[in-house]
């Protein structure tokens, strides 16, 4: 009898322990099911403002269109960022840091003679002084940068007035520089100045160019000119020049395939173009416009001069100057090759061309 008690008492308290465990197994379980339930709750159940527009949006919209300094931020840091330190220490300039900011003038696109003359003035003016700080060179380039730019914030002729007959505007460029989306910004600043504009549809050579020029003039309500059975660019631009003269258009622009400097007998082509539009009305084109990325750096400069030699080139618009770190080539452009630049472009919609100011621009990248 006293082992059967012994027995029954171990076996209750085995049961009883048991079923401790059990309950506290069991209130662990629930506590750790309730916050999982708090972190993988549906988005649809969370109280997250999720009607507020992302920050990063916003400010997307916000850049796009304020300033010419918001589009050249990152020109800014590359040029004026990396300058401002080489100086650790207010004194003297040495050697080590002439060179470094000679190296960082080399490599912003500015062009070798403009490096040079930058560097001379340097030289002259600062390399005597006993305290020499980065507001004092920050000062000298604005003033060395805006008298080498010669006045070049000039617009396109046309774009200041109605001109007294038709004006003819050849658009040219490597591929994907720009020039067709160019044209569409051209057109929504030339129609907005109630201006008669045609565009031809010169590119006859990448599949889909007309239809996207097309688009470009549909959206400006411009005319659309791209002659049937004509697959020739000069065989186009001349019947566009006929044929702008007799709608009594204001302004012609004429679009032209992308083709690389180097390639010969594309530039003859060009060469050709500007010829037969000159006997279809002599005088014209009264603007070859050259378009040029910025992002392409010294390329560009390269491409200006191969183009400006082949064509004479009247003025540059650069374009994608929107987020590039390269703009100094706007620098190198007018300084080094001596061209106007007429337009610069700071994005891909319609509204994204703008004169250009050297003084505004000047000031955004220093
Ligand atoms: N961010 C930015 N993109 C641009 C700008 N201008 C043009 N683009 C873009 O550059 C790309 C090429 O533009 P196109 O106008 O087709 O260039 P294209 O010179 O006519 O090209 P091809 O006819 O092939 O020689 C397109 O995606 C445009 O939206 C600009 O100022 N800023
Ligand atoms: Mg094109």
């Amino acid at each position: 009898m006293g082992y059967e008690w012994i027995e029954l008492g171990v076996a209750g308290l085995v049961m009883l322990s048991a079923l401790g465990t059990a309950v506290v197994v069991y209130f662990r379980s629930r506590k750790s099911a309730s916050h999982n339930n708090k972190i993988e709750a549906p988005a649809h159940e969370q109280k997250l403002p999720r009607e507020v527009p992302s920050p990063s949006k916003t400010t997307v919209q916000v850049e796009r269109f304020v300033t010419l300094e918001e589009a050249l931020k990152n020109t800014q840091s590359s040029f004026w960022g990396r300058l401002k330190g080489v100086f650790q220490s207010e004194s003297k300039l040495n050697s080590t840091e002439l060179e470094q900011i000679e190296e960082i003038l080399y490599t912003s696109d500015l062009g070798p003679k403009t490096v040079q003359k930058l560097m001379s003035q340097i030289q002259d003016q600062l390399q005597g002084q006993e305290h020499v700080t980065s507001d004092i060179l920050q000062s000298l380039l604005r003033n060395e940068m805006l008298s080498l730019f010669k006045d070049n914030s000039s617009e396109l002729r046309a774009l200041e007035g109605k001109p007294k007959k038709l004006e003819v505007w050849m658009i040219i460029g490597v591929n994907g520089a720009g020039k067709t989306t160019t044209i569409g910004k051209l057109c929504h600043k030339l129609v907005s100045q109630n201006l008669k504009v045609m565009v031809a549809a010169g590119d006859t050579f990448r599949a889909a160019a007309k239809e996207q020029l097309k688009t470009w003039a549909d959206r400006s309500q411009v005319i659309f000119f791209s002659p049937e059975g004509v697959d020739n660019p000069s065989g186009v631009a001349f019947d566009a020049v006929k044929s702008a003269l007799q709608q009594d258009v204001d302004i012609l622009i004429v679009d032209t395939a992308g083709r690389l400097h180097t390639q010969v007998h594309l530039m003859e082509e060009l060469k050709k173009v500007k010829r037969v539009m000159d006997k279809a009305l002599p005088g014209c084109p009264h603007e070859v416009l050259l378009v040029l990325d910025a992002n392409s750096g010294q390329n560009a400069l390269i491409q200006a001069q191969e183009f400006n030699q082949a064509l004479g080139v009247t003025g540059v618009i650069l374009t994608k100057m929107d987020g590039t770190a390269k703009g100094g080539v706007a620098l190198g452009v007018a300084t080094d090759l001596n061209l106007d630049i007429k337009l610069i472009g700071v994005g891909e919609k319609v509204e994204d061309l703008r004169p250009f100011d050297a003084q505004e621009f000047v000031n955004s990248i220093l």
